[in-house]
């Protein structure tokens, strides 16, 4: 399995990871919809709407400063790393639904945000927009406009960036092999992504410990752990 699908990333000129919550579990961070889900505590489908924050934006914010103190904790896993070694030796893009940056701090460079960035914050009326650096001392913190700050990621019925939305469906629509890791693709319009590799004839790779929806529509299927998969494919792509 490992010999086919390394062969496959040595013929490629485009690889493309697309990436979800199950890539960072080995970094100590749960989940959306596993065991540990991070939305078992609270209701998450709840929390991430524009809604919930207009209803009780202390308590979103609560749960927010709390997975980004959890985010700030947490390192880059062997699978994050084993992704961006491969992008030293071939043109890898990584398209990822996490808001958490191991990608980048693991030295991934051709990073697309798809869902934002936990560490990004943002006015809700002007267009003020900064980087987290502290934790705030009051919440919610309040922008210098006087209106409320919140996180900079993409929440239930809310649009994707266009730019970087229009960027993911360009690389998608034109890699020749496509690595789906850690994803239950439950989620749209990312789930996507793989329909559009799949249509230009990209070879699609799944890597994860469960079935997800798109598991019949892959080439080939890795049911192990980012962190155990995705070095050893470095490793045999390397020899
Ligand atoms: C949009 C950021 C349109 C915030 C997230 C019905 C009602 C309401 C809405 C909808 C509906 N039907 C469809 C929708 C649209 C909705 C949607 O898809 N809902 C789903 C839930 C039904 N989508 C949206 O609203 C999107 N926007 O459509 O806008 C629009 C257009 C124009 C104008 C206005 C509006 C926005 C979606 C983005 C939501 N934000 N996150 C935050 O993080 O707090 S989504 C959130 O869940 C994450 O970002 C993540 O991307 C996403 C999916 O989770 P996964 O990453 O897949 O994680 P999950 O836990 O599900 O799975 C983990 C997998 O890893 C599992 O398969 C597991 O087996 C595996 N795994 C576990 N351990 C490991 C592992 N794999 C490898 N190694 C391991 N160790
Ligand atoms: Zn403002």
């Amino acid at each position: 399995m490992f010999d086919i699908i390394a062969d496959r990333l040595r013929q490629a000129e485009k690889i493309v990871f697309v990436t979800g919550a199950g890539i960072s579990q080995e970094s100590g961070i749960p989940t959306f919809r596993g065991k540990d889900g991070l939305w078992r505590k609270y209701d998450a489908m709840k929390l991430a709407t524009i809604e919930a924050f207009y209803e009780n934006p202390k308590l979103v914010w609560e749960w927010y400063e709390e997975r980004r103190n959890n985010i700030m904790a947490a390192k880059p896993n062997a699978g994050h790393l084993a992704i961006s070694e491969l992008e030293k030796l071939k043109s890898v893009h990584v398209l990822t639904q996490n808001i958490d940056g191991l990608h980048q701090r693991a030295g991934s460079t051709q990073v697309y945000e798809l869902h934002g960035s936990i560490i990004t914050i943002k006015c809700t009326v002007c267009d003020f927009k900064d980087i987290i650096t502290t934790s705030f001392s009051q919440l919610p913190p309040i922008c210098k406009c006087g209106n409320i700050l919140r996180p900079d990621v993409v929440w239930f019925g809310e649009p994707l960036p266009q730019d970087i939305w229009q960027d993911a469906m360009q690389q998608a629509s034109s890699c020749d092999v496509m690595v789906v890791v850690g994803t239950s693709l439950a989620v749209s319009p990312a789930n996507l992504l793989p329909v559009y590799a799949k249509q230009n004839g990209a070879t699609l790779v799944e890597v994860n410990p469960e079935e997800t929806l798109m598991s019949a529509d892959m080439d080939l299927s890795i049911r192990s752990s980012a962190a155990k998969a995705l070095p050893n494919l470095l490793a045999v792509f390397q020899r």
